[in-house]
């Protein structure tokens, strides 16, 4: 989906919910002064939005949110509320930013529960006895490794009792799809069979860094339990539009759209530059994942 003809030069790892018949979006934009921002958008079919200004981003006090950018959001609902988790710089490291919004346009920003350098974070739209639980990804400047954490919270600012619940490249496994580092993409899909986890993995080539599309299952009343993890990519890129771009070879999924009838629709970031949309079942999902277990 080419979205350039907005006035945004780049839109791509973005947040869409799904809401009595609207895609309510926060997109990721980059304007030609490359700095990455949140802008929300609205559509009718999930296809063509509409675009407004930058979100605003207020303290709980009131006072502005102040932060030198934001990026990658996820949008969750847990406990009827709707919250954006994203990563922003505001301490010169990014971290990971919990907000909350009653219209898609106006954020309230939580006080910060996390430390920098942590980006890649998502809420399960569901408390586990009476806590919130996020995923993130502790990292560093480089960046150049990452696994996913898991940890909890009874009231969303104070975070702790931190686990790492997947790890990335293991060399007698053989995943080089994911040597580099992996995080978590959108909100976890709640099955009969467990959470599905769909995230990204990063490859190191000779050229660059290699984003693609993983899926893993956890357990349904235990999110810190691993099932099972494919072996393999979901997707990695291939079409025209994600292997070529301001930075090619890169899928970003941060949405995660499922209906009752296990219809699931994937929006991801491709070459950062545009928003590519899959479809799938959670049928399909489960049965890659079991399939192509790592650790059966
Ligand atoms: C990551 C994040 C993503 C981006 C990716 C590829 O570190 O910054 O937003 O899509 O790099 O450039």
């Amino acid at each position: 989906v080419d979205l350039k003809k907005s006035k945004y030069w780049h839109v791509f790892n973005s947040a869409i919910f799904f809401e009595d018949g609207v895609y309510h979006a926060l997109f990721r934009v980059e304007t030609k002064d490359g700095c990455p921002r949140l802008v929300p958008g609205k559509s009718k079919d999930g296809i063509n939005f509409e675009y407004g200004e930058p979100v605003c981003l207020k303290n709980e006090d009131g006072t502005d949110f102040q932060y030198s950018y934001a990026y990658d959001p996820r949008l969750v609902k847990v406990d009827g509320k709707i919250y954006a988790v994203f990563c922003a710089d505001v301490y010169g490291g990014p971290s990971v930013y919990i907000a909350e919004t009653k219209d898609y346009v106006n954020y309230t920003v939580l006080k910060c529960g996390f430390l920098p350098f942590n980006r890649n974070a998502v809420l399960f739209p569901e408390k586990f006895d009476g806590k919130y639980v996020m995923l993130s990804r502790p990292s560093a400047p480089s960046t150049n490794f990452g696994k996913i954490f898991i940890s909890d919270s009874p009231d969303l600012h104070y975070w702790g009792n931190h686990e790492l619940l997947m790890t990335n490249f293991e060399p007698e496994k053989r995943n080089f799809w994911e040597r580099i580092k992996i995080g978590a993409g959108p909100a976890p899909i709640k099955t009969k069979e467990g959470w599905l986890l769909i995230y990204h993995a990063v490859q190191g080539t000779v050229n660059a860094w290699t984003y693609s599309i993983g899926v893993a299952l956890l357990d349904l009343k235990n999110p810190r339990k691993l099932i099972a993890k494919g072996d393999r990519y979901l997707m990695t890129p291939e079409e025209s539009y994600e292997t070529i771009g301001f930075c090619p070879n890169v899928l970003f999924p941060c949405t995660a759209i499922h209906d009752e009838e296990g219809h699931v629709t994937i929006y991801y970031g491709a070459a950062d530059t545009n928003i590519g949309v899959a479809f799938t079942t959670i049928d399909k999902l489960l049965e890659f994942v079991k399939k192509y277990n790592l650790y059966k």
